[in-house]
């Protein structure tokens, strides 16, 4: 069991007032709040180490270095993965997934070679692989979404039968639906329709156990900002057979190991990705989250949010014309509804006008909006800090918000 209340005092946001109400926060899926420690890491980097990594001989370079290095290992280890040279910070799981649909079409994509995506992606795992698409003339094909917001798995299997897949590219939890997709079993059928698979992990990294090694997936992505770190930083995975053979997606300063007029030739991993100056203040206070998660426990954060997610369903279901967009048996801490004929942005404005924070609109997955015949939603979705009388909360909010139409 978690101490929520412990775990909000680490958090300074959680006790502000919107509107003069006390902030609920429900919009964790878009970005989480970030505890204190992090904060200070921040602050502790640009008063204490602040200098150039790899750059420098002088003392700080040196100790700026040495803690991005030892925040690349806090990452191997939170997903474990087997090495360092394995992780590549990036800006996000948008910056991870553009890196791996350049560089990895660029190494095995051509004519005739077929990427499968799903209906439940995020814009951010379709737009890559059709600009992609385009450049080395492969084709995108999609995994279709059920009803119930799960993936259809014979569909996937006769898609695997019909050939030419080369690269099966998921979302591990859909940030609309949340939906857990059963990833370990999309990997294996990729690897014996001897295909690679990708997981975007953006919305499961922050809320479950997520181990590369576990999984056999060949590339994982995602966001510091979405798992209590700092907004501008990320994480593509790759394994390295993989990510050796694949050229750099930016040229510049460190990915380089020789340049001359006539021939460049590239550093090691992970540097070869990561061209130009890191954000090495990101990424040391992105190990801080980790360590801050890991210290409060992956499987108590998940159990904590399943537990809130189910409560707030039984609740908001019994609230007139509501409607509860998929409906997974395994699902995270995500709830897109809609309630009768009110528009998303109507109830999202008043309930932010009662304190309460829930994203609206398309959740930058349109073909899933599309799918189930909607335009958008309103989405609520949960953090460790979240608590039920936040969820009452946001029930009687919805109620007073139908009572007005
Ligand atoms: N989803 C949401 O409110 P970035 O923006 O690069 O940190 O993450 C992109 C991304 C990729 N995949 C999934 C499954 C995601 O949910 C997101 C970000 C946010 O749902 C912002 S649109």
């Amino acid at each position: 069991m978690l101490d929520v209340e412990k775990i909000r005092k680490d958090f300074p946001i959680l006790s502000r007032t919107v509107y003069g109400k006390p902030l609920v926060y429900f919009d964790n899926a878009a970005t989480t709040q970030k505890p204190q420690c992090v904060i200070d890491s921040i602050t502790e980097s640009y008063c204490n180490v602040n200098a150039n990594v790899h750059r420098g001989i002088h003392f700080l370079s040196q100790q700026a270095t040495d803690q991005l290095e030892a925040a690349r290992e806090t990452v191997r280890a939170f997903i474990n993965a087997e090495s360092t040279a394995q992780v590549i910070f990036t800006r996000g799981t948008t910056e991870s997934l553009n890196l791996l649909a350049y560089s990895f079409s660029e190494a095995f994509l051509s004519k005739g070679d077929v990427v499968l995506v799903s209906g439940m992606e995020h814009h951010s795992n379709i737009v890559p692989w059709q600009m992609n698409a385009e450049r080395r003339g492969f084709t995108l094909k999609v995994i279709p979404v059920l009803d119930n917001g799960t993936l259809d798995m014979e569909a996937y299997a006769a898609l695997l039968a019909e050939g030419g897949v080369k690269l099966v590219s998921v979302a591990h939890v859909s940030n609309v639906l949340g939906t857990i997709n059963p990833i370990a079993q999309i990997v294996r059928m990729a690897h014996d329709a001897g295909a690679y698979a990708s997981v975007d992990a953006a919305q499961s990294v922050p809320h479950l156990k997520v181990d590369v090694q576990a999984l056999d997936a060949d590339f994982l992505a995602f966001s510091g900002h979405k798992v209590y770190g700092p907004t501008g930083i990320g994480v593509l995975y790759g394994k390295r057979a993989l990510l050796d053979a694949m050229p750099p997606y930016q040229g510049g300063g460190e990915m380089i190991s020789k340049v001359t007029f006539e021939k460049t030739t590239y550093n090691e991993l992970p540097y070869k990705f990561e061209a130009g100056t890191p954000d090495y203040v990101g990424s040391i206070a992105l190990a801080r989250a980790l360590d801050y998660v890991s210290a409060v426990g992956i499987d108590a954060i998940a159990a904590h949010e399943t537990e809130l997610c189910q409560y707030a369903m039984e609740k908001m279901l019994q609230i007139p014309g509501m409607r509860i967009i998929g409906n997974a048996p395994e699902r995270g801490g995500v709830i897109s509804f809609l309630v009768g004929d009110i528009h998303p942005s109507d109830m999202g404005t008043l309930l932010d006008h009662l304190g309460i924070a829930v994203r609206t609109g398309h959740h930058c997955a349109d073909p899933l909006m599309q799918r189930f015949g909607i335009f958008g939603t309103v989405r609520a979705s949960f953090a460790m800090y979240n608590t039920r009388s936040e969820v009452d909360a946001l029930v009687a909010g919805i109620e007073r918000v139908r009572k007005m139409f």
